[in-house]
């Protein structure tokens, strides 16, 4: 439930912040109708995403991989940004010293107008080649399977940070000076499982940030935060800026 006074609290320290950092995972996409990934919809023909999303699935079956990306690209292309993803967007422009951490691949962040923001586990819309390296926005629905480069006809994958994998490291240097520099942290719709975003609190705590996290469930960081507020994102984040 959204307690008034949580709310009201957030939006004082909103007031007298000068940075502001976000991070967002699947729970902020849920309002628009995308599964999300430990959500009863997160499962696609029994596997897990982290049975699929791994250098090693796909090494073995990079046909079976695809399918569940051009499954995802189908989905996605038919989602829009909800008032959640429009709020954070606005933030970005009432902030001089603001950024955005998300941890999801669907674009949706961007098709809202953020544009001051880290995709730190890449973009489903953007695709790399496994031989030469290129990589390149692809925004085909469906992709051919196996899709190929253009310029050296190597196999492409998905510009996806997969388990197992690190994150591009102009993403971690831009999110530890995110984290250390902000005032308030809002973390918005994400089960916190997944590291090295999982840890992306603390940090921002250890810096002394006011940390607040918007969620319908609790979660491992919920006693770590100094507010933890339950409630849908598309019916919570607007309300931040009035
Ligand atoms: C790495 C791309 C270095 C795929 C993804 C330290 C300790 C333990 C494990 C590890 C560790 N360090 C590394 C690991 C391994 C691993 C990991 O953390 N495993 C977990 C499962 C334990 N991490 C990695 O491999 C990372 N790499 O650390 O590199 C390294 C290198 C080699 C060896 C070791 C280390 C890479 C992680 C990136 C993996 N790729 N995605 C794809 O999308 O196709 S992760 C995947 O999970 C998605 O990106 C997703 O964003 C992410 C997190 O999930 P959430 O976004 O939180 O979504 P979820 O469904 O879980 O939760 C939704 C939440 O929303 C819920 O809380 C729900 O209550 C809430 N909600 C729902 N509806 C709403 C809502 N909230 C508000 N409103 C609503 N309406
Ligand atoms: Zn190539």
């Amino acid at each position: 439930m959204i307690r008034g006074s949580d709310l009201g609290i957030l939006k004082e320290k909103l007031a007298e912040a000068r940075a502001v950092t976000v991070l967002t995972g699947a729970g902020i996409s849920a309002d628009s109708g995308v599964p999300t990934f430990r959500g009863v919809d997160g499962l696609w023909r029994n596997y897990r995403a982290e049975d699929l999303a791994t250098p090693e699935a796909f090494e073995r079956d990079p046909r079976l991989v695809w399918e569940w990306y051009n499954w995802r690209r189908e989905l996605l292309a038919a989602k829009q940004p909800n008032s959640a993803h429009e709020a954070v967007a606005e933030l970005e422009r009432r902030y001089e010293q603001f950024w955005l951490i998300t941890q999801n691949v669907d674009g949706l962040h961007r098709a809202a107008g953020s544009r001051k923001l880290s995709e730190i586990h890449g973009s489903i819309w953007m695709v790399r080649c496994t031989a030469c390296g290129s990589i390149e926005d692809n925004r085909d629905v469906p992709i051919a399977i196996l899709p190929t480069c253009r310029d050296c006809n190597g196999l492409l994958r998905p510009h996806i940070v997969w388990f197992g994998e690190s994150l591009f490291p102009e993403d971690l240097t831009q999110c530890a000076s995110a984290l250390q520099a902000c005032d308030v942290l809002i973390v918005i719709g994400t089960s916190g499982v997944v590291y090295p975003a999982a840890g992306f609190a603390s940090m921002a705590k250890e810096a002394g940030a006011f940390v607040a996290e918007i969620n319908l469930d609790t979660t491992p960081q919920s006693d770590l935060v100094d507010l933890s507020i339950q409630g849908r994102a598309k019916d919570v984040v607007p309300l931040l800026l009035l």
